[in-house]
């Protein structure tokens, strides 16, 4: 705030210096370079307000995920004009240095943004990363709920679908940058709603009945949607913090109660908390800050603590929430939503993404700096075992496949080319890694694999390798040989990078997205025949990330 204020001061002086001073002999160029000399300064640093405004934006977009919104550090180091005593100060790197590492990426894993920032960007970005990082307000239960806005109360909504579409074949498709999320039809193809989210959409999850999508924004903003209504539409908004990734729903009913569609919860990377929210409304109805002790070594406390993945139990009425930089693993029992009692099971560092195993008992979450993938039995509430993977793994919710070795849980990595198999049957063998696969060409890179209990097969994207040809296909592997029988390059008629894949409900289509090139699309491909479907292009269509098919995600189907 005292920044802001400066620079408000700052602003307001050089208007006056500029309007008092108007010198009107001066020539032109005379006049350019009095302009020049006037920009504004932040300790030696020339940046406008301007400037920090757009840099901030550029740097929550692309960096806050690594190295934290308060620029102190989480997986990546921190980026301080003075340093923090672990990692350089960033005026000593000075713009040169800056530069190096912000176009050629680092060998732990920091990807190149040369060619996906540009230039003037990645100059803006040298010079903000020099000055201190701007201050961030409060955001408490007070500011959470001044956000909140009920837009279609729940007595007037229909009690059924106002239509005979097939709801549980619906796609929730993200396009990320438009801050959009569009509602198609599985069955038709067609586009039922465009709805204006939030900025930078993250994830969709869907309630228990799979009636309502929730969307987050990675600037913490919850978009509920109805998809009774004849066009799917947005009936309640609210924020939980100002960054953030994960949102999800109740989904437990049986003799400790019925908690469907009941509640709600965000995690929050900054402010690092939770909310819970009553999930008809969106009304918040607490707030629990997930700052604690570290896990492992000399338990230092840490502050930003962010909140990583969190899935819902089927089996019992509590929430996995998953703290990255803690290692923590909270089970969150919601039957007291506003004094929510949690159990914190210590794990490995840096919790990011997973998913269930076959049974829905066992949560497999990536430890992603740690290389490792932890294994909580969540009806017991307790660590059953932490394995070793390769580098960076990143399942996104992971997949379960079965075959002559048992069932699998698989992960794919961002640090190296490899696949890791996790045998999850009770008996010998255990929690091992029973096979390791690498896929065609070089590199990491790979975000999300996918399959279906209907499937013979397992895909997996490779969107942040540094090759186009790879960052732009998907590979497909046979379930049963574990043997890749396919690289599928994308159409021509869509260009940039393959992310995240989705099965329809029936199990016999796979849905791809195309962003961060020259043509966006969504590709549709016959899982049988690995044959182009179908191409969703559009001007509607910008840079779309995840799709959620309404069945599989309500029903957790991976
Ligand atoms: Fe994600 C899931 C965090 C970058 C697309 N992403 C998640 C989850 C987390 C997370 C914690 C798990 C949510 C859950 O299950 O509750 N993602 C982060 C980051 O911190 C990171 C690394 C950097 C950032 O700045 O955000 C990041 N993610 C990306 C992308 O660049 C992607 C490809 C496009 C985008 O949105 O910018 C992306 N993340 C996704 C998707 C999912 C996801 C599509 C959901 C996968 C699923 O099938 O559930």
């Amino acid at each position: 705030m005292k920044k802001l204020s400066f620079f408000i001061l700052t602003l307001f002086l050089s208007f006056l210096v500029v309007s008092c001073g108007n010198d009107s002999s001066a020539t032109a160029s005379e006049k350019k370079e009095n302009k020049a000399d006037k920009k504004e300064m932040i300790d030696g640093i020339p940046i406008t307000q301007a400037e920090m405004e757009r840099a901030s934006a550029i740097y929550f977009d692309r960096c806050a995920g690594c190295h934290g919104s308060t620029r102190k550090g989480a997986t990546g180091p921190s980026l301080l004009p003075k340093g923090d005593g672990k990692f350089a100060a960033t005026r000593d790197l000075g713009a040169a240095g800056i530069r190096v590492f912000i176009e050629n990426g680092t060998p732990g894993g920091m990807p190149e943004w040369k060619g996906i920032l540009k230039e003037d960007e990645v100059e803006l970005l040298t010079r903000f990363l020099q000055v201190d990082p701007p201050e961030t307000p409060p955001f408490t239960m007070k500011e959470i709920k001044d956000t909140w806005e009920l837009i279609v109360p729940v007595a007037d909504r229909p009690t059924k679908p106002e239509h005979n579409r097939n709801i549980d074949n619906y796609f929730g498709v993200i396009m990320r940058d438009a801050g959009k999320v569009v509602v198609i039809d599985g069955d038709t193809k067609e586009k039922l709603a465009v709805l204006k989210t939030g900025f930078a959409v993250h994830i969709l999850r869907t309630s228990a009945s799979g009636r309502y999508i929730y969307s987050i924004g990675r600037d913490g903003r919850i978009t509920m949607i109805d998809t009774y209504t004849k066009v799917p539409q947005i009936v309640a908004k609210v924020r939980a913090s100002f960054d953030a990734r994960s949102v999800e729903v109740s989904k437990y009913k049986g003799p400790k109660g019925d908690f469907h569609d009941k509640y709600l919860i965000a995690g929050g990377y900054n402010p690092s908390h939770f909310v819970i929210f009553d999930a008809q409304t969106l009304e918040p109805l607490s707030v629990t800050k997930t700052s604690g002790n570290a896990c492992d070594g000399d338990k230092e406390f840490v502050e930003e603590a962010r909140v990583a993945s969190i899935v819902a139990s089927h089996t019992d009425p509590l929430w996995v929430v998953n703290v990255k930089e803690t290692g923590m693993v909270w089970l969150v029992d919601y039957t007291d939503p506003v004094h929510p009692k949690s159990t914190q099971i210590p794990s490995a560092r840096f919790l990011h993404d997973g998913g269930w195993d076959a049974t829905g008992h066992y949560f497999l979450v990536a430890a992603n700096a740690s290389n490792k993938i932890v294994v909580v039995d969540v009806p017991n509430k307790k660590l059953e075992k932490v394995i070793d993977v390769g580098i960076k793994p990143h399942p996104g919710r992971g997949a379960n496949i079965k075959n002559k070795m048992g069932n699998l849980w698989i992960t794919c990595h961002l640090g190296e080319n490899k696949l890791s198999f996790i045998k999850t049957d009770k008996g010998k063998g255990q929690w091992t890694v029973v096979k390791e696969l690498s896929l065609p060409g070089d590199g990491g890179g790979s975000l999300f694999v996918k399959t279906h209990p209907k499937s013979k097969h397992l895909w997996v994207d490779r969107t942040l390798n540094p090759k186009p040809e790879l960052n732009s296909a998907v590979t497909v592997i046979d379930v049963n040989t574990l043997e890749v029988i396919k690289e599928l390059p994308m159409p021509k008629e869509v260009n940039g990078r393959a992310v995240h894949m989705e099965y329809n409900k029936a199990g016999d289509e796979v849905w791809v997205s195309v962003y961060m090139g020259k043509k966006s699309g969504i590709v549709i491909y016959d899982d049988k025949t690995l044959k182009v479907k179908q191409i969703i292009t559009g001007d509607w269509v910008q840079n779309p990330t995840g799709k959620f098919n309404m069945y599989n995600t309500t029903n957790d189907i991976y």
